[in-house]
């Protein structure tokens, strides 16, 4: 026998499969089918099965190898000048080239699509997502950028950064980072210290240190700072739009300090820059910046969330197709009845959150698109923080799970697994912690009340015509009634609960909507929704007790 020949059994590594077509994937494909109209959705069908496809397959395979790379910053010239090149890693340099042909950003802006847009948009970043090593976070921010740029009223910049935005031709494409964080942290942007001062010639001009930013290499950024004399706090700050680099690609009075050395994401360029007078261009006013960057804010939050799922579905067809290919003690895993109970529950999580998720982005595409009201716009302020912070914290314990699912195996580098771990675990940071998302629930709930949602929430369950659903929909509505209870009382003492109180509204956000569409189609003879959902809420649905709730 060779030295080289394997010695015992080798293991066929696990697949990911077709993302689109993978059985996995039925509840995006149930939740499309129920809420876009067949004639639309036939148009977008040969779409995403074809970035399912590649996602699944050519794509995951230049994941794999292109495991090893990481972006390079190059500080100097070989002759002294100061050059701050970043190259990127080769599946980044593709990744830019597919999201602007497969339209990653410009679908949910297409007024062809209607409310359905948004839908159809977050469908393909599903399917692109976990084969691209996070260039969602420079979409998810473009797409935010997008957003505001077409609401602010500032014709002169629109006309420049929207056709590049939204463009589907990749020379033309245009990518845009957030540039909020300094060092006085990333929750409490109100500190930040960054001054604009306009020069001689009027132009304003940046001066500071922006401690991350993500996908340093985009070709706008907005970004917060404080015009010279304004008051502190968030209302002093201003929103800036500017362009790093000039014609020639030299960066226009920025210097990158260095790259970050994170944890996961590590494909990101996310960069510590200096802007030493960097020239920028007031969005929207002067004052109140929080709150003219708050739907960037929005956006990319709900990015996470579909990034979030995403990657939950990526770690669980793995650790699926593992099981049938695995065999231990004489069986392949998926026969051991508590490893396949294992890939339930995360099943059962995973339906839950893609659930609140699209319910979200439905809503999204409704408030953008459509013919919203006003309960419908109040609902969206709420659900947006709700599953940011809940997506994000299944994600994490969830691939988690996924990972042990392999063994050893899921502890090994070359595996790719244990990259997916890191990766998730920016989600309940990025975009703002679990605690800053509870708070936000809670500014939600001053400025929109609960009402809104749980009409919405009731109105699902009034709509639950199959008597299979009447004990379950009963229960949900039990454990609903109990929430304008723990709203009731002094404002100021649930903050300490506001975690437990935002996680609550989540997991009846997803079981609620589990339901319904359970309900959907056991009416059309597939009970597959109906068992999931009751596996969720045997499962988990015990509700965090609010002290003295
Ligand atoms: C993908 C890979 C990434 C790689 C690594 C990255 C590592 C992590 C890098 C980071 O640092 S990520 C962190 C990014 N930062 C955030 O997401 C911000 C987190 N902090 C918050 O979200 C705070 O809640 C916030 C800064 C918004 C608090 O601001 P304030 O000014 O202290 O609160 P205030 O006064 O309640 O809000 C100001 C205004 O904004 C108000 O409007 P008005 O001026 O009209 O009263 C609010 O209503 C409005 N506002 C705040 N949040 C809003 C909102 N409006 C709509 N939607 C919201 N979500």
């Amino acid at each position: 026998m060779s030295a080289h020949e394997p010695l015992s059994t080798l293991q066929t590594p696990p697949e990911p499969g077709d993302g689109w077509d993978h059985p996995g994937n039925w509840l995006l494909r149930a939740w499309l089918a129920r809420s876009v109209p067949e004639d639309l959705l036939a148009q977008h069908r040969p779409v995403l099965a074809e970035l399912g496809r590649l996602s699944g397959g050519d794509w995951y395979r230049m994941q794999l190898e292109d495991r090893l790379n990481e972006p390079r910053l190059t500080s100097w010239s070989a002759w002294g000048e100061r050059i701050d090149e970043i190259e990127l890693t080769p599946l980044w340099r593709r990744a830019h080239r597919w999201a602007a042909e497969y339209g990653l950003v410009a679908t949910g802006y297409d007024a062809s699509l209607g409310r359905h847009a948004r839908l159809l948009q977050f469908a393909r970043a599903w399917m692109y997502i976990p084969s691209t090593d996070f260039y969602g976070c420079p979409l998810a921010m473009t797409d935010g950028a997008a957003r505001i740029l077409s609401d602010a009223g500032n014709d002169e910049l629109a006309g420049r950064a929207l056709p590049h935005l939204l463009s589907t031709d990749p020379g033309a494409f245009w990518t845009s980072g957030q540039w909020m964080t300094e060092t006085v942290g990333g929750s409490d942007v109100g500190r930040t210290e960054t001054i604009a001062r306009r020069d001689e010639h009027g132009r304003w001009r940046l001066t500071g240190r922006k401690w991350f930013t993500s996908a340093a290499t985009s070709e706008i950024a907005l970004t917060l700072a404080r015009p010279d004399g304004n008051p502190d706090g968030s209302r002093g700050l201003a929103l800036f739009y500017l362009e790093p680099r000039d014609e020639a690609g030299r960066l226009q009075n920025i210097e990158v300090l260095r790259l970050k050395d994170k944890l996961g994401t590590r494909k990101l360029p996310t960069a510590e820059l200096w802007l030493d007078g960097a020239p920028a261009t007031p969005v929207n006013g002067l004052e109140r910046g929080v709150a003219a960057i708050a739907p960037m804010l929005n956006i990319t939050r709900t990015w996470n969330a579909v990034t979030a799922c995403a990657l939950m579905q990526r770690a669980l067809a793995l650790a699926g197709d593992y099981a049938r290919k695995r065999i231990a003690f004489g069986r392949p895993l998926a026969e051991l009845p508590l490893h396949r109970e294992t890939l339930a529950d995360l099943e059962a999580d995973h339906a839950a959150a893609s659930s609140a998720l699209l319910a979200t982005v439905d809503l999204l595409g409704t408030v953008e698109q459509g013919e919203p009201d006003d309960a419908d716009t109040a609902a969206l302020r709420l659900l947006t923080p709700l599953i940011k912070l809940g997506t994000a914290r299944d994600a994490v314990a969830g691939v988690s799970e996924a990972l042990e699912a392999f063994g050893g195996a899921g502890y090994i580098e070359d595996t790719g697994i244990p990259q997916l771990l890191r990766d998730v675990q920016v989600l309940s940071i990025w975009e703002g912690t679990t605690n800053v998302l509870s708070l936000d629930t809670l500014r939600a709930l001053a400025a929109v009340g609960i009402e809104p949602w749980l009409a919405r929430m009731n109105g699902r369950l009034d709509g639950c015509r199959q008597p299979a659903l009447n004990a379950r929909v009963k229960q949900a509505r039990e454990q609903l009634g109990a929430v304008p209870h723990w709203l009731a009382g002094d404002p100021q003492a649930l903050e300490p609960q506001a975690r437990r109180l935002a996680l609550n509204l989540y997991r009846l956000t997803g079981l609620v909507e589990l339901l319904a569409l359970a309900d959907h189609w056991l009416g059309r003879g597939d009970d597959r929704p109906l068992a999931v959902a009751r596996h969720y809420q045997d499962l988990r649905f015990r509700l965090e007790p609010l002290r003295g709730g």
